[in-house]
Formats: structure tokens, sequence, C-alpha cells
């Protein structure tokens, strides 16, 4: 019985549309800049929160209607909700989702039985995945919501943690790898600290550094090919999280010998907790090389927590796509929506309208970005702005070919520097509205 009867395959029908549970920009076969949205944007359906979330918060039980779910924590109910959420993928057009180890397979009273329950599930993925064709993006464990966790799993002071996580991670990856998925996500939940008056810093960071090399080590073991990724997040649910955000991830990733081995899997609302904007995420991993996947969603400027709101801001999706695009695209990675309907927003219809509205949303981003680099003003502004360094002393800088003895002799020649240009801040923001 399916469990949306009442809703067939989404259909893209252009801008005109009234139509809500319709594409009015996401149309998979449209080709932008010789290739198709669907290849451009990769959308992917995360399993935690459009089949997991009971939407309940601080103050109050879960609003969530879900028929098809019985509440219960057997594997039967998590093999029925499998189907349901490939129903949901398959209706909906994308070619992609993304799980946790434990919100798909219910954690048992062992390690043993907890990987007997992720295997029962894991068959109904991968039969699920065989019927519609979706693939899976990414796999992670969850090593967070467990109280063994709450001192961290890679940091916890205690070994022991260490050891379970570091099992679960193995599971983990070994489902991933059998389930075909393209990457894997390390995202540290509770990897950092409540109070420093009880850590030792040092020694966590190097705690976590060794649990990557060991997962770098173990997925050369099983052959997975897969690209691992680093999420980076300031704070929530610690105080301060060690992954705080693109610039500290790729820093510890240097320092401890994992920059080939991982790229950033980059959220729109854990920049916003960083202080950043997504586009400054974007434009950091990008010029590091290590621009992978990024978790679409928002925050709401008013609230300072991780609201994991769908994206619906053109700006927004346009930025991202400018860096993207800039970048040469998501080659293993995704536009996964780590997002979740409002509280408010408990029917089943809501999960298909917060994911048409993202996915309008990127499409829109994708053709307006495409139209602003055809244009080539921007481009050409940022271009000509630095032309200084093109030819005479900036060239010189460039390659190396003169130090600060070179440049006194050049400037006390010269007796004072070259007038600068204005930044034109306000003119580029009215050329980009010319598109919006
Ligand atoms: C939480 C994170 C989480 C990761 C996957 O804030 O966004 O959902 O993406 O573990
Ligand atoms: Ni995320
Ligand atoms: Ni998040």
């Amino acid at each position: 019985m399916p469990a949306f009867p009442d809703i067939s395959r989404i259909a893209f029908e252009g801008a005109k549309s009234k139509n809500p549970l319709a594409f009015k920009h996401y149309d998979a076969n449209e080709k932008v800049e010789g290739r198709t949205m669907k290849d451009w944007l990769r959308f992917s359906v995360v399993y935690w929160h459009t089949f997991r979330n009971r939407l309940s918060d601080p103050f109050g039980a879960g609003t969530a209607i879900r028929p098809w779910d019985d509440g219960s924590e057997s594997v039967e109910n998590a093999q029925s909700r499998a189907r349901v959420a490939f129903e949901f993928i398959e209706k909906l057009g994308a070619p992609y989702y993304a799980f946790h180890d434990r919100d798909v397979a219910p954690e048992g009273a062992t390690l043993r039985e907890s990987n007997k329950n992720l295997d029962a599930v894991v068959k109904v993925l991968k039969a699920e995945q065989k019927r519609t064709g979706v693939k899976l993006l990414w796999g992670t464990a969850c090593l967070f919501a467990h109280p063994r966790y709450a001192h961290g799993a890679a940091t916890s002071c205690n070994a022991d943690v260490f050891a379970y996580g570091a099992a679960q991670v193995k599971k983990a990856l070994e489902v991933t790898h059998e389930l075909g998925g393209e990457g894997y996500v390390f995202w540290g939940g509770r990897e950092g600290y409540a109070t420093l008056w009880n850590t030792n810093m040092k020694r966590e960071l190097d705690h976590l550094a060794k649990f990557l090399h060991m997962a770098v080590d173990y997925k050369k073991a099983i052959g997975f090919k897969g690209q691992f990724y680093i999420e980076p997040k300031p704070k929530e649910p610690t105080k301060h999280q060690y992954d705080s955000d693109a610039a500290a991830c790729l820093n510890f990733l240097r320092e401890y010998g994992l920059i080939d081995h991982l790229k950033l899997n980059l959220e729109t609302n854990h920049a916003t907790l960083a202080g950043h904007t997504m586009q400054h995420e974007l434009e950091v991993a990008a010029a590091a090389g290590a621009l992978g996947s990024i978790d679409a969603n928002t925050g709401d400027a008013m609230l300072g927590w991780d609201t994991d709101q769908f994206p619906t801001d053109i700006y927004l999706t346009t930025q991202c796509m400018l860096s993207i695009m800039k970048a040469g695209g998501l080659t293993t990675g995704g536009v996964n929506f780590d997002a979740k309907v409002r509280r408010e927003s408990f029917e089943p219809v809501d999960l298909f309208h917060a994911h048409i509205g993202g996915m309008d949303a990127f499409a829109r981003g994708l053709k307006i970005a495409a139209a602003i680099r055809a244009d080539g003003r921007l481009a050409k502004f940022v271009h000509d702005r630095y032309s200084s360094y093109d030819s005479g002393v900036g060239a010189k800088i460039e390659a190396g070919s003169v130090g600060f003895k070179e440049l006194e002799t050049y400037i006390l020649k010269k007796g004072e520097a070259a007038p600068n240009t204005s930044g034109r801040q306000e003119m580029l923001e009215n050329l980009i509205n010319e598109f919006i």
C-alpha cells in the first residue's frame, strides 16, 4: 500500500504553473552550461529529518503525522519505513539519499545486535535502491545520540567509548560500501567540549586525528573508493565543536596529515552559526581544493540555533551555485537537504512541499548563476580588479622574484603607489539584482 496514495511523480510544469506539487524551475534534463540540472545539483534527501524527525522541540512532543510508522523501535517498522522513504524519494525525483546508521535501523542492546538490525534494514535499502535507481550520496554514523557518547566519541575521555565509536564507524563504512555509497561524512556530533576546566584539548584533538587515520586505513582495507568528508559546525550540541568552520577543519586536516583524504561537507546553517556566510565557507573550501558536498538548508536570522529550514532564498542559492560552478561543480558530492519541516507543518504532504521548494530554489540559483557567468561582467570586474598583478611589479610579486629590498627600491623610485580604484560594491549589488 503506498504511503502517499494521492501523490504521483512530481512533474516539471514550468514557471507559470500554479500546482503546488509541481516543479516550476527544476527540470532534471534541462541543460545548463552543457550539463543537466540533475547532474549539477545531485539532490539528496536526508533520512534522519525526513523520516525520523518527530518534530518535537524542547517545549513539546512531536507533532508529525506519519501513518506508515507504528512508532516502535522494531526492525519491521524500520524496514517498512525504508520502503516508504524510497516511495517518497522516487516520487520526488531526487537521485540520492543520505543516512546515519542509527536512523535507518534501531540501536540494539549490544553492538552485535545493532549490527544485525542494520544488516536487516540494509537488505531493504539495497533492494529499494535497485528497484528505484536512487543512489546513496553518503553514509554516516550517529556518534552523538546514545548516552555513551556524552563526552564525545573520538574525543571522549573514555577510551572504551573511542573503541565503540571506531567499531560503529567500521560497520557504517562497510554498509556504505555495500550500498555503493559515493561518500562518507564525519560530523563530529559531540567532538568538542562543554567546559575547558575538564578538558585536555591537545589530547582530544590527537585522538580525533587518530580516529580519522584509522578510518582512512580501513577504507583502503575494504576497497571503499567513496569520498570522505568532514562537516564543519561551530557549536550545538557542545559549546565548542573542534570542527568549527571550514578554515578550522582545513587547519586540522593539514596539521594531522589528513588533507589528501577528506574534503568538506558544508552546511549553510552551520556557516551562519560560525558567523560566516555560506558563500564564505564555499570559497574557503574551494580555494583549498576541498569543496566536496553541501548540506543545503538555512537558519533563521532571528534565532541562534540550527533550525535546519529548507532553503528558499534565491540570493543564497545563487551565491552557492556561483561558488560551486566556479569550482567546476560538485563531483562526488551533492545538494543534500539536511533540513526539516517546521513543527507546525506536520502532514506528510508538507515533506513534498519542503523538498519541491528547496529543489526549485536551487534550480533558480543554478540558472541565475549561469546567466551571471554568461553575462561575464561580474567575473570581468573581479579579474580587472587584480590586473596590477598581471604585469610589472605585481607579476614579479606573484612569481616570487622580488623581496622586501627590491620592493623598497621600487617604491622609493616611484614615490607613491598608483591610485586605488573603487570597489564598486553598490554597482555590483545592482548588477546581481538584474538577474534575480
Ligand atoms: C547536524 C549535522 C548532521 C550531519 C550528519 O547539525 O548537520 O545532520 O549532517 O551527521
Ligand atoms: Ni549536516
Ligand atoms: Ni546541521
